[in-house]
């Protein structure tokens, strides 16, 4: 414990994205997030392909927004195809080393994610998360020109204490001042195969501010019985999501599912690799793609 405080304040003192990220997370009610957040995102960099306005404005209202036909059929094959033969590790057991998922997975696992050396080499994922009308209505939502500050891609595992762990509890993401994130199901996702759940409209709601796990029953006391949306679909499903708004992935019971999410921010975050891991233009990543968005994955030519 002495030891995670004392690592954390060195990195506080050492990376401007961990006092970014932890000044941040200090300012707890919904308005003065946001006009925080406009202040900065007035300060930074326009997106040039030029906003997109009126789906960025449901996206807030709502907090989430599905996008048709973001992936093709021959793109999710060879994601899939890819994702099931690469190895992944549980965060929550490390000691459980790395396994190919979901067949080796261990039973107690719950979650297993590729590193970012490895995400970064899956197919299609640097051109769906570059996607323009995807960038342009994250820029509109965002108020400036988005930072992917993350790339991952997991799977969520039937497992054998059926309990909820970590994310699969309703939480906020504290991620930045202002950020979305683009989930892509990969596998077909039902009602035992670990749907996403989100609270529409929460994101916007100065209630529960406090940053932890919280119960279902916690939720629908603050939001109402019927607050709750579940979000099931085919392989290939997308949606963009304001998760300060509070949501979980529900355990599946029966089938795994594999999801890819890319995090666009307003400043670089903590989560993603502390240094480019590939170069633009060379290893199959495309030259013409925006060196300023891409800038905490990949190194300019
Ligand atoms: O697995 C899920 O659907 C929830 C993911 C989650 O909590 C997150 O991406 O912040």
């Amino acid at each position: 414990m002495l030891k995670d405080k004392l690592a954390r304040g060195l990195k506080v003192l050492t990376d401007r994205r961990y006092r970014q990220f932890y000044a941040q997370r200090q300012i707890l009610s919904v308005p003065s997030r946001e006009q925080s957040a406009n202040r900065l995102a007035s300060r930074l960099p326009g997106f040039e392909g030029g906003s997109e306005t009126s789906q960025a404005a449901v996206l807030k209202d709502r907090g989430y927004l599905f996008l048709d036909n973001l992936i093709s059929a021959d793109q999710l094959r060879d994601m899939r195809a890819f994702f099931s033969t690469n190895k992944c590790a549980d965060p929550y057991r490390p000691a459980l080393g790395e396994f190919i998922a979901p067949g080796e997975a261990p039973p107690q696992t719950h979650v297993a994610f590729f590193s970012n050396e490895t995400i970064v080499r899956a197919p299609h994922v640097l051109a769906i998360a570059n996607n323009p009308k995807v960038l342009s209505i994250v820029s509109g939502f965002l108020g400036a020109k988005p930072t992917i500050s993350l790339l991952t891609a997991w799977w969520s595992m039937p497992h054998s204490d059926g309990k909820a762990e970590e994310a699969e509890r309703f939480h906020r993401d504290v991620d930045d001042i202002r950020f979305v994130k683009l989930f892509c199901y990969l596998t077909d996702v039902d009602e035992v195969s670990g749907p996403h759940m989100f609270v529409p409209g929460s994101q916007n709601i100065d209630r529960l501010t406090k940053i932890r796990r919280y119960d279902d029953s916690e939720i629908v006391d603050a939001f109402g019985k019927n607050s709750l949306s579940m979000f099931t679909g085919k392989a290939g499903t997308a949606f963009l999501e304001n998760t300060y708004g509070f949501h979980r992935g529900v355990p599946p019971t029966e089938k795994p599912r594999l999801l890819f999410q890319v995090l666009y921010s307003l400043r670089n975050s903590i989560y993603g690799p502390d240094r480019p891991v590939a170069r633009i233009g060379t290893d199959g990543v495309p030259a013409g793609i925006d060196s300023f968005i891409n800038r905490v994955y990949l190194s300019p030519r």
